[in-house]
């Protein structure tokens, strides 16, 4: 897991505007050396059990700030869900077609998040849903604080979904609680079903798992059952399903599970 490689929060930015021109957090150790990778931190001078010290207060913040997020999303009975894969897995396909089929069922949000440009929260946008873009320059995943930010200029409606696309990245977004409800790994079967034993943190983390463009099967060689086997090896509690962000096969099955789980988020706002 990654927590000191090379994420300097002056390269963040919500819509294009940079964080941060405030200082809620400015103080302490944690944020300012978030931006050293373990090379420079070595070089440095840095011990490792400073080191060590250093990762554990980035994850201590991060934690608080998820609670933070988590406390909103219980308030508002929002369900928050946080899609992570490697980049070109199908996420944001995936997600204007859910955007496009629930529209009048549920309201839906998404917290878009890359590295560089808008493109995906203008997709998102031309379904008619709302969109907050972050960019995260040089950092590898979305964390709780940033999210956080966005959810202020989002400010998500009472009982709707909110997506929280992570940049794409198999290996850090899965140490980062961003007070999601669940993560939702996309796993496509142009990359191989031996993904879940080669990262392993990731599925362990997810609640569940789309394996996504299914209508390519006849082309490449994927086995499909090696890959289950592998991903609930890692995870005997993960959940599976298979979709196809393109055709539309197996789509139901998600919509399903997000109607299960926004029942559960209302059943916990009304108790
Ligand atoms: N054949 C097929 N192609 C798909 C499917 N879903 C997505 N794609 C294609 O896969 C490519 C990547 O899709 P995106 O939705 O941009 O993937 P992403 O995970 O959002 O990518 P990043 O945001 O860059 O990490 C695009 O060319 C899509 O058209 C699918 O179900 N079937
Ligand atoms: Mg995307
Ligand atoms: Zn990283
Ligand atoms: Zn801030």
């Amino acid at each position: 897991m990654c927590t000191v490689c090379g994420c300097r929060d002056g390269e963040v930015r919500v819509e294009g505007r940079t964080l941060h021109d405030h200082d809620h957090h400015t103080a302490g150790a944690g944020r300012q050396q978030q931006g050293l990778t373990p090379a420079h931190a070595h070089a440095a001078g840095m011990s490792r059990s400073r080191m060590v010290q250093v990762e554990q207060d980035i994850l201590g913040r991060n934690n608080a700030d998820a609670r933070s997020n988590r406390r909103l999303f219980r308030q508002r009975g929002v369900l928050a869900l946080n899609l992570v894969s490697s980049p070109g897995s199908g996420k944001t396909a995936l997600l204007v077609r859910t955007l496009i089929d629930l529209a009048a069922e549920v309201a839906m949000a998404v917290i878009e998040g890359d590295q560089e440009t808008s493109l995906d929260a203008d997709r998102v946008r031309a379904t008619g849903a709302r969109s907050v873009q972050l960019n995260t320059g040089k950092g590898c995943h979305l964390d709780a604080h940033t999210v956080g930010h966005a959810l202020r200029a989002l400010d998500p409606v009472p009982r709707s979904i909110l997506f929280i696309e992570n940049v794409g990245n198999l290996v850090c977004p899965a140490g980062f609680d961003l007070g999601e409800a669940h993560k939702v790994v996309i796993l496509s079967v142009t990359e191989g079903e031996d993904k879940p034993l080669k990262y392993p943190g990731m599925f362990h983390a997810a609640g569940l798992m789309l394996i996504n463009k299914i209508d390519l099967l006849p082309h490449v060689e994927f086995a499909m059952l090696r890959c289950i086997e592998a991903a609930q090896r890692v995870n005997p509690g993960l959940q599976v399903l298979q979709v196809s962000a393109h055709s539309g096969e197996g789509l139901g099955s998600w919509y399903a599970w997000l109607r299960l789980q926004l029942q559960g988020t209302r059943r916990r706002e009304a108790g």
